[in-house]
């Protein structure tokens, strides 16, 4: 990492140490006995930091390139509030996901309900995480303009977010391996209510909130920025959940920090639904017998077929015509005015998303 990512990564976990006091400092405030303070200290500290900072970073750096300077200390605080917010919000979406998906490891450690002492209290400490959310919006945004459009975000972004949930586990019962339900298209519905919207659009949007884009047109000429936003954001963060697959299959433990559990989940998987489209009937019939089995000599049979049907390669192809034809979606955005005084919605914006998960690895 360089000096300067580092030192921007420090002065954004600073806030995060300050919001966590606030939100400790409330349960005080409440009477809650000091053993619930510390156990959801230890929630907040284990679940909230540990990622890869990328959504909340990007609210910061998406509002320092939509003002096109640099943000003074109070608009930086603003911007690191509603970064660390998505950071919950993912928290929130992590500590669930992993319940649901049977998930081992997460961030290179146990994931949380696997922790001796938390089992199925994890349920509550993510909607704890969750209400977190509310609690630092309201402390430090109540008499803003935009409150209750950050409100109305986080909703909507959150109600997305678990219907794609709900169709990726139905798409994927545990009991019953049925391969003929996979397709690319369902795929792709799939990862982009589960992740494309909380983690591409989501930040983003925070950021034009804050600096004043208006979500009303003024008038009917005028361009709709938000859509305009959201028109590349979700196909960025289609090719971001099609890395991941990639990554649960081909990525080390050490390098993606998870155990992957795609096969053995039964996963409309990029990977699988790659796969199914090549297959010969011979090739087929072991995907058919090994998919989602809990067991791992089936899982090895089914990456011995991806090996052989080539889906090292695909995605390799895929990568790199997912990257042109976004950054083709990039130098086609006009750059707009927006009404909050200096912000513009620039091209800068999406190409140093597009920039940060080119070629990633974990
Ligand atoms: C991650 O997909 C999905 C989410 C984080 C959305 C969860 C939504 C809820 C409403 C709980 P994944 O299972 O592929 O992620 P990972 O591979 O990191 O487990
Ligand atoms: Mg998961
Ligand atoms: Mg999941
Ligand atoms: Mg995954």
């Amino acid at each position: 990492m360089s000096v300067k990512k580092a030192a921007a990564r420090k002065r954004f976990e600073d806030v995060y140490i300050t919001v966590r006091d606030e939100l400790l400092a409330e349960f005080v405030d409440h009477g809650m006995p000091k053993e619930a303070i510390e156990y959801y200290k230890r929630n907040l500290d284990y679940n909230v930091p540990g990622g890869k900072l990328n959504r909340g970073l990007s609210v910061v750096d998406s509002v320092a390139l939509l003002k096109g300077r640099e943000l003074d200390e109070d608009e930086y605080v603003k911007a690191a509030v509603l970064g660390w917010a998505v950071e919950f919000l993912q928290a929130y979406f992590l500590v669930s996901d992993d319940m649901m998906d049977s998930s081992v490891t997460r961030r290179g450690q146990p994931c949380w309900y696997r922790v001796p002492d938390v089992g199925l209290i994890a349920v509550n400490d993510a909607l704890l995480l969750e209400g977190a959310i509310f609690q630092m919006l309201r402390r430090r945004f109540r008499s803003e303009p935009y409150y209750v459009d950050l409100l109305d975000l986080f909703h909507d972004i959150s109600y997305k977010t678990e219907m794609g949930q709900l169709i990726d586990l139905l798409t994927a019962p545990e009991d019953h391996v049925d391969l003929s339900k996979f397709s690319l298209e369902r795929h792709k519905l799939i990862v982009i209510y589960k992740t494309a919207f909380y983690s591409f659009y989501l930040p983003v949007a925070l950021a034009m909130l804050v600096c004043g884009f208006p979500i009303e047109k003024a008038k009917p000429s005028d361009p709709d920025t938000y859509k305009l936003a959201e028109s590349i954001l979700i196909p960025l963060g289609e090719y971001f959940q099609v890395q991941d697959d990639y990554l649960d299959y081909a990525g080390t433990p050490e390098q993606i920090g998870k155990i992957g559990t795609d096969i053995l989940d039964n996963k409309c998987s990029w990977c699988i639904n790659t796969a199914l489209a090549v297959a010969t009937p011979e090739q087929r019939a072991v995907l058919d017998a090994n998919y989602g089995r809990k067991d791992a000599d089936a899982e090895a049979r089914v990456k011995a077929i991806y090996k052989e049907v080539g889906v090292d390669e695909r995605y390799a192809e895929y990568e790199q015509s997912a990257y042109e034809r976004i950054s083709e979606l990039i130098e086609q955005v006009p750059e707009v005015k927006g009404r909050g005084g200096d912000a513009v919605l620039k091209r800068e914006v999406f190409r140093s998303f597009v920039n940060k998960i080119y070629k990633r690895t974990k």
